[in-house]
């Protein structure tokens, strides 16, 4: 349900936005289509309403999402200050990484997000946790404005619906709603290929993402009577397959997918030795943000994550404790 609150918040952004000359936005670290989504659908909708407009992210746009419209802009700045700096998609300021000095130097801060687990680090904050995605509430956003004043285009539109299906699966987790398909609805009378955009973000792999699935697929284990999975990408999984830590994304949905299967975990090397990544995906009885809560990570209910340090087996058995407790 829509409280007060959030209303209040909207109207605060609108405000924020339409008195703002010059923008930052940010997409938070190792950014995914959401993040991208939400960020460049904003600074296209500004360029519209004409204003000024730099987008930053600590990472530069994996391959990946790099047709996105408007991808390139990233780390561009063509201003040296801000009136107004804009989050998109950030659960607390630590994802913005290095970027937060930036968001931090303006007078105005907007954070626009759905993660259940945000911190509400900005003046104003439109948080929305029951939404499919930070799209879907930009999408509300933008609409009050370009009601008035025209900021919503095809290639806003494509970009928010990009965002919408990479977060909700293809419309397919339990974070969709009546209203994220009410907001689908209403981009699609959009000029874009929504079909091509689906082939793209959800279906197609590279045969080096391919590889890797069958390597690290195959060393799956599984715990607790087959309610736990857990698969490990390793540095050299990586190299024989001429993959990188970016190429993981969406496979450790091939173990959660698994019948009985409750809680997946992906632990992947990074390249800094003894450190880890971990994706916690989880069914609907299972609170994947309580279990990366507990090493200090967040995120949503079935999608989640944490790092954590130390030797492999060390992790990979703190985590099944944390999940066990979870069961
Ligand atoms: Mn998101």
């Amino acid at each position: 349900m829509t409280t007060m609150r959030e209303i209040n918040a909207m109207d605060k952004c609108v405000k924020a936005l339409l008195g703002a000359s010059k923008v930052a936005i940010f997409s938070h670290i190792n950014p995914d289509g959401d993040t991208l989504g939400s960020s460049l659908a904003l600074h296209r909708a500004l360029v519209l309403l004409g204003k000024q407009a730099d987008l930053y992210c600590e990472n530069e746009v994996k391959e990946f999402y790099a047709s996105m419209s408007g991808a390139r802009l990233y780390n561009k700045p063509t201003l040296d200050c801000y009136d107004l700096c804009v989050a998109c998609d950030c659960g607390d300021l630590g994802r913005l990484g290095a970027c937060v000095d930036v968001f931090l130097s303006a007078p105005h801060s907007l954070n626009i997000d759905h993660h259940k687990t945000n911190d509400r680090f900005a003046k104003v904050n439109l948080i929305f946790s029951q939404a499919s995605s930070t799209c879907e509430i930009m999408f509300d956003l933008l609409k009050l404005i370009d009601e008035k004043q025209r900021c919503i285009d095809d290639e806003v539109a494509k970009l928010l619906y990009t965002g919408i299906v990479t977060d909700s699966g293809g419309f397919t987790y339990s974070n969709v709603s009546a209203h994220t398909h009410v907001v689908a609805s209403q981009l699609l009378k959009y000029d874009f290929d929504a079909a091509a955009v689906c082939e793209k973000y959800l279906k197609s792999i590279s045969f080096n993402k391919f590889n890797l699935k069958v390597r690290v697929l195959q060393n799956a284990r599984f715990f607790e009577d087959g309610t736990i999975g857990i698969i490990h990408f390793t540095q050299e999984d990586f190299a024989l397959t001429n993959t990188s830590e970016e190429d993981t994304d969406g496979l450790i949905n091939n173990i959660r997918n698994i019948d009985g299967v409750q809680v997946a975990v992906a632990i992947t090397d990074t390249s800094v030795d003894n450190s880890f990544k971990v994706s916690i995906r989880t069914t609907d009885k299972v609170d994947a943000s309580a279990i990366a809560s507990t090493f200090g990570g967040g995120g949503h209910k079935n999608a989640a994550g944490c790092r954590l340090n130390g030797f492999y087996e060390d992790v990979k058995d703190k985590l099944l404790k944390a999940c066990k407790d979870n069961l």
